[in-house]
């Protein structure tokens, strides 16, 4: 077992114009990063450049799916991948560069002393940039219900930044992992901390997207609303795997 494998899953749905900027600078933080793309049959050809890259660099990977599906299930098949392979530690990062590769290094060094580490905006203050003031009193008003509902620790729930040890994905019953937008990274927090993983929030800087379109959606967020009950809900009456 090598363990230092790391594997980076990066979803994506029309990012040609940030992939080929990121992968270079995701590579170069740590010899033993590998990434796995996740596209879901992106009109823009994401798919085609990765199997071009793919020729000349052994630590890129591809899962290529039909159609546009989500984000969560995208990350369900990136975790299968990971744990049929040996990797040790798995990350989740966006594609949009508002997750700044050069936080690696933190992550790497966090995830030593911990099963999860998460990349969290809202401690040490609110470290978001280019957001405009709806959007982020959503997500800080949906952190404060989600704590509140479900009584987990966690400042912010729903970044999609963060990793994993191995043992924490095998825990989960990944097929039971049901939920797709912001709900999907609250309902992997909150399984990973039911079941008695440490969980660590280090702050990162959040900077909206500059190139691209942005995927989000009102019902992303009530997904979200009814999920934090019904994790609730199952935690209280031991349904939770
Ligand atoms: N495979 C796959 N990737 C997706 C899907 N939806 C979004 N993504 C990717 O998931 C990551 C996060 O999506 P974003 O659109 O940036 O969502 P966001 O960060 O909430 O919103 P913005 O940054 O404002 O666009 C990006 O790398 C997207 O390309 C999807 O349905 N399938
Ligand atoms: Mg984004």
């Amino acid at each position: 077992m090598n363990e230092n494998k790391i594997l980076i899953i990066i979803p994506t749905f029309n990012e040609l114009e940030n992939l080929p900027r990121l992968l270079p600078e995701v590579f170069s933080k740590n010899e033993g990063i590998d990434v796995l793309i996740v596209d879901d049959n992106s009109p823009d050809g994401t798919a085609s450049f990765i199997d071009n890259e793919m020729k000349t660099n052994s630590r890129l990977h591809l899962i290529k799916r039909e159609s546009k599906q989500g984000l969560g299930t995208a990350y369900i098949a990136g975790f299968k991948y990971a744990l049929q392979k040996d990797y040790q530690i798995i990350f989740e990062m966006d594609a949009d560069f508002s997750h700044d590769p050069a936080e690696i290094p933190k992550f790497l060094e966090e995830i030593k002393n911990c099963d999860v580490v998460l990349g969290s905006r809202y401690i040490n203050g609110v470290n978001v940039i280019n957001w405009p003031m709806r959007r982020l009193l959503l997500s800080w008003f949906a952190n404060l219900y989600t704590r509140f509902i479900t009584g987990m620790p966690i400042h912010d729930a729903t970044g999609g930044y963060k990793c994993f040890r191995r043992k924490v994905l095998q825990a989960i019953d990944l097929d039971r992992v049901k939920s797709n937008g912001y709900a999907f990274q609250i309902e992997m927090n909150f399984k990973a901390w039911k079941k008695g993983f440490k969980l660590k929030e280090i702050p990162i800087i959040f900077v909206d997207r500059i190139k691209g379109k942005s995927k989000m959606s009102k019902k992303i967020v009530r997904e979200a609303v009814t999920m934090v009950w019904k994790l609730r809900f199952k935690s209280i009456l031991g349904l939770l795997r």
